[in-house]
Formats: structure tokens, sequence, C-alpha cells
């Protein structure tokens, strides 16, 4: 039989077929792989013991959290507790395209911030768009809805940024855990603890733990510097410039001028230093 991983906890896959969720295991062979089948992976399972023989090729996936099969992904992203970090938020669009997938920004939070936060974020939302990430708030989740009927969408983020939250807001019924953040770290507790895909208003949304931090060292200098796709509107003088030391830098000095945002270009900057060659 053929299904879709829609759950992973420990040993356990449960694998939704066209009628039913059906509890799987795992043949040996796998669990001595380095690449075990993923939440989101079309796999064929023995219909007598259940175990999962085969893993259909995927059209891409994703480490962290671990998901297969994804068309969007959605940065959900809080304004306050915990506060924005740009560096994260450019980590982690950097990281969705590095492994082909399109992310999306949700704000969240909007109501902790002030007047003049609220226009500093229109101004960011502006430059997102303008590189071709769209950006919603979870205020107006009908927009974001829309815009993602029959897709595959997984939500990544900070613990505490209001991953199940938003889920929650797209069916009430969902009744995800959610839970306040300590205010003494200013951070999310982890609340949510495996990955899920749940199919809401005719979307797969994928509800996964939260993190804080990214690591972006197994990937090269070459394909971090790429992820910063508004950098490709400029020439510079050298082909390979990497626009750091070199004289003469066209992103540099469109930095200067204000058309590049100073936070991408020290983001970058950063995550050049992170990179493995
Ligand atoms: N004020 C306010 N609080 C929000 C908003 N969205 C989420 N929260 C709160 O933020 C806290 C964390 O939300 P969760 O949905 O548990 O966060 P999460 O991203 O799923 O966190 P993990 O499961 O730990 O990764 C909860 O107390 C939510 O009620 C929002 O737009 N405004
Ligand atoms: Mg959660
Ligand atoms: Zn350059």
């Amino acid at each position: 039989m053929v299904g879709k991983i829609i759950k992973n906890i420990s040993n356990v896959y449960t694998v939704l077929t066209k009628q039913e969720e059906i509890d799987c295991q795992l043949r040996g062979i796998f669990r001595k792989n380095k690449n075990p089948p993923l939440v989101g992976d079309i796999v064929e399972f023995d219909k007598d013991t259940k175990i999962i023989t085969k893993v259909m090729p995927r059209k891409n996936m994703l480490n962290r959290p671990k998901i297969a099969n994804i068309d969007y992904c959605i940065i959900v992203t809080s304004l306050k507790k915990p506060d924005l970090s740009l560096n994260l938020l450019d980590k982690q669009i950097t990281y969705c395209l590095i492994n082909n997938i399109k992310p999306l920004i949700c704000f969240t939070k909007l109501d902790l911030i002030t007047k003049d936060e609220t226009k500093k974020l229109n101004d960011l939302k502006k430059y997102y768009e303008k590189i071709d990430v769209l950006t919603f708030d979870n205020k107006h989740i009908n927009k974001l809805l829309a815009f993602l009927t029959n897709k595959v969408v997984v939500l990544i983020g900070q613990s505490g940024a209001g991953k199940s939250t938003l889920l929650n807001l797209v069916e009430p019924s969902l009744n995800l855990k959610t839970s306040e953040i300590s205010l003494a770290l200013n951070r999310g507790v982890h609340t949510t603890r495996h990955t899920e895909l749940y199919n809401l208003q005719n979307i797969w949304f994928g509800d996964t733990p939260g993190f804080s931090s990214l690591d972006l060292s197994i990937f090269s200098k070459e394909k971090i510097k790429n992820s910063f796709v508004e950098f490709l509107n400029y020439d510079c003088k050298f082909n390979d410039c990497e626009h750091n030391k070199e004289k003469d830098c066209e992103v540099k000095k469109a930095v200067l001028n204000k058309e590049i945002l100073t936070s991408r270009y020290n983001n970058y900057l950063s995550f050049l230093k992170e990179a493995s060659k």
C-alpha cells in the first residue's frame, strides 16, 4: 500500500492512505540508514506487518525541522516576545532558498508593537516583497489561505513565535497546544515536540518544533551568496566578488546608497563567516 507520512513520533510513522491513517514501523535497513523516511514522504508499506518498505523520490527536504516534499515554507516571525531578530529571519530565508523551498514570512504579535515599530515593519515588508519573499501577518490569514490552496506548507520559526497559534486560527477545532513564552528568558518553552502535517482548508500545513538557532556551516559561501538574490542585480568588477573585502564592489555601494538593507548585508557577512568553504 502507498501513503503519505503525516506524523513521526520516535519509531512510529503515521501513514495516511486514501482510506485511513495507519501507524507503521521502519524496516531494519532504514534504521541503519542515515537517510530515514521523513514526514511528508510518500512511502510503500506492507499492509499486514505495517512495515515501511520503500520511500518514493523526494522533491526536496529540510533537515531542521525534518520534513520532505514541501511547496512553501512559512517563516513565522514574532515581533515581540520573542523579539524580532532580522539575523534569524535572513538565516531562515537563506536556509529555505538553499534547500529549493520558497519562503514566505508571517509576522506575529503585531498587537505588541508601537506605532513607530509598525512603520518600520511596513518598510521591512516592502523590502522583502521586492526580493520576492511574500509577507503576511496572523491578523489577515484569509490572504494567506487564498494563496496556499492545495499546497504543502511547513511552518518554521523560533519557539514561542506563534506557529501552533497560527494553525489554531486557521482551524479552531484543531486545538493545538500552545504556551506563553518564558518571561525570564524572553523565549518560547518548546511546546510542540514533533512534526505533523494537518490538512486544513485544502492546505497541508506542517506544525514543527521551534528552534532558537540554525546552523549554516554545512553550506558553501557560494550558496550563501546566491541566496541573497538582490545582490545578483549588481555587476561587480570581479565575477567572483564576495562583496566583502574587495574594492570597487557594486553591492557595497548599493548598501551605502540604501538600495540594499544594511541588516541584510551585515547578516550576509555573518553567514559567510559560518560557511564551510
Ligand atoms: N499577543 C500575541 N500573542 C500571540 C500571538 N501569536 C501567538 N501568541 C502567543 O505566543 C505564545 C506562543 O505561541 P505558540 O503558538 O505556542 O508558539 P510556537 O511557535 O508554536 O512555539 P513552539 O511550539 O514552542 O515552537 C502563546 O502564548 C500564544 O498565545 C499574537 O499575534 N499576539
Ligand atoms: Mg508550537
Ligand atoms: Zn561585490
